[in-house]
């Protein structure tokens, strides 16, 4: 069955002058929403890496996340930290946190391998070519699925050395990760070269601003949910392991209905 990840974000919310209260309060609320909706996993960040995002100290990422973490796994959720920060990563796993979801794949944080080997936890491995301050600079391919996974591998190659275990590491393309809306589409059309790689895949569309080359310009990202789900539906049947969506209920009921199409009564 695939696996659904529900994405959490720990940010500041601009109309609230809460505070760090209000958005840690409101993570774990919403964390305990997207459990309900039939997420598998909670993937809770506190840094944006949409494209043209800045950084943020790796201190107030901690200050967001942890609190969200410690809560949400001792309710008994499954927890994935979304963070580029070797630091960052250790502290989510001693709070409670069984995934590091590392969208830079190890680029980002020169100890990152070590700590994730360290903690016990599973990777993820994200394709990433630098900073999504500029990551568009860095979007020429000439075979897109070819490429992503032959550097995808480059990058298994060194966590391994690194001491992670292979079964302990899902791999992820990296939608909209250094790729235009073509790269994108085209990656997705050959997920075969990522699947070959022999690790259990995650796939990460939700809401991003390619679907708008199928919805038109003018979609908001809450109207790209349909969109989303979809895509989990077709991820899954190119072997995607697992999806990462904010509208968890969409995809499960999208997956469900799939699922039921082939045959599989499993729940
Ligand atoms: N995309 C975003 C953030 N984290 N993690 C993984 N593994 N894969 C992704 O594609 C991915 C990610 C950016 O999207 P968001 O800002 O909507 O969360």
């Amino acid at each position: 069955m695939t696996q659904l990840w529900g994405i959490v974000n720990v940010t500041p919310d601009s109309f609230s002058d809460g505070g760090r209260y209000a958005s840690v309060e409101a993570a774990i609320t919403h964390g305990r929403e997207l459990l309900a909706a039939g997420a598998h996993v909670l993937d809770i960040g506190g840094e944006s890496t949409r494209p043209g995002s800045e950084r943020v100290p790796v201190e107030v990422e901690q200050h967001r996340v942890i609190p969200v973490i410690e809560a949400l796994a001792a309710e008994g959720a499954t927890i994935s930290i979304d963070t580029m920060n070797a630091s960052t990563a250790a502290a989510a796993v001693r709070a409670g946190a069984r995934y590091v979801n590392d969208v830079a794949g190890g680029l980002a944080d020169p100890d990152m391998y070590a700590a994730v080997a360290d903690s016990g936890a599973d990777y993820v491995l994200g394709h990433w070519r630098g900073p999504s301050s500029d990551m568009y600079a860095q979007a020429h391919y000439t075979n897109v699925g070819a490429e992503v996974a032959a550097e995808v591998a480059d990058r298994l190659a060194g966590a391994i050395a690194a001491g992670i275990a292979p079964e302990r590491i899902v791999v992820d393309p990296g939608v909209g990760f250094a790729k235009t809306a073509e790269h994108n589409w085209a990656l997705l059309r050959e997920l075969n070269h990522v699947t070959g790689l022999g690790h259990r895949v995650l796939i990460g569309t939700s809401r991003k601003r390619f679907l708008t080359t199928a919805l038109g310009d003018s979609t908001t990202e809450e109207q790209r949910d349909l969109a989303t789900a979809v895509t989990s539906v077709l991820a899954a049947q190119a072997g995607a392991w697992a999806v990462r969506v904010h509208n968890v209920a969409a995809s499960r009921d999208a997956l469900a209905v799939a699922r039921t199409w082939q045959g599989v009564i499993d729940d």
